[in-house]
């Protein structure tokens, strides 16, 4: 695993702080180049914000800030007008203990809401306590539940239930997955073989694959969003944790690199705690 060497945001902010007080910010573009990286804003952006930085002639912490967060906005809404479009097959991906399980009972909430037809694919057959988990859910807001014994294939699963799907007519299909190291070549190769076994049912347009990053990851979830990416060809990244984490940059590298864009952010236990995902509220969280 990488080093977790994420800088808590307060420390970000006061360095930025510390940075203008200590005199014109033209004379500290290295500190604050250094500042940026460590918060895990990639080099791309770093240049071109220190770049713009000495061309507008920033000269206060205050018009910094301002400066930094317009950018983070801009750079986290940049080529997704459709962000949030809805699809209909939705693979819940990630390491393990991102949120997967609990992301799939708010979603299958906030779509039944709409008064959508929703059916839970219970394809994390590693854990029983995965099943049982989603089972509970399924039962207490009366949602349908495919599901298979523990330790067996979780491809044929998700096949009998895009099969089912199809016929019954569901609008949407969450597809709950085990949680597993972005490094181990086999288990992301599992995931491939889920994605194959919808295509026989649904087209590519159909599914959204997403990769659930817990938002306390901090540099890690780079490479764990590029690997998923890499085997999988993600659609989309679902934010976890918000309420209770020190939000990391490397959301923004993961955006501007990867071009993903963030489709929801969970903030809470509680089922309702989820909400399509709000740049200025994130960035805003950046800075707090
Ligand atoms: N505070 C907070 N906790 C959360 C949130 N989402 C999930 N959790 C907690 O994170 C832990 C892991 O959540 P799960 O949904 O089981 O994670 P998972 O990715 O399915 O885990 P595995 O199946 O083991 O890989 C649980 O204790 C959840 O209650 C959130 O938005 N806020
Ligand atoms: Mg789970």
């Amino acid at each position: 695993m990488e080093k977790n060497s994420f800088v808590k945001p307060r420390s970000f902010l006061d360095r930025i702080k510390s940075i203008f007080s200590a005199g014109p910010a033209k004379e500290h573009i290295d500190d604050l180049e250094e500042a940026l990286i460590e918060a895990d804003i990639d080099l791309a952006i770093v240049d071109e914000l220190t770049e713009a930085l000495k061309k507008e002639r920033v000269s206060s912490f205050e018009a910094a800030k301002k400066f930094l967060k317009d950018q983070f906005i801009f750079k986290l809404k940049e080529n997704n007008p459709d962000s949030v479009k809805h699809r209909k097959i939705m693979i819940l991906t990630g390491i393990n203990g991102a949120g997967k399980t609990t992301t799939a009972s708010k979603l299958a909430h906030l779509y039944q809401s709409k008064g959508k037809k929703v059916m839970f694919v219970a394809a994390d057959t590693f854990r029983a306590a995965a099943i049982e988990q989603l089972e509970t859910w399924a039962k207490r807001s009366g949602t349908d539940i495919v599901k298979g014994m523990d330790g067996g294939d979780p491809a044929a699963v998700v096949f009998d239930g895009v099969v089912k799907a199809k016929k019954e007519g569901h609008d949407v299909v969450i597809i709950d997955t085990a949680g597993r190291l972005h490094t181990k070549v086999n288990l992301m190769q599992e995931l491939l073989k889920i994605k194959r076994v919808i295509l026989k049912e649904f087209p590519e347009e159909d599914i959204d694959t997403l990769i659930i990053i817990d938002t306390n990851t901090g540099k890690n979830a780079f490479s764990q969003a590029k690997e998923f990416n890499d085997t999988l060809k993600l659609t989309g990244v679902i934010l976890t944790k918000f309420d209770s984490s020190a939000k990391g940059g490397s959301i923004i590298r993961i955006k501007h690199e990867l071009n993903l864009p963030i489709k929801y952010m969970t903030f809470g236990e509680n089922v309702e705690a989820i909400s399509e995902f709000n740049a200025e509220e994130f960035v805003e969280g950046l800075f707090e």
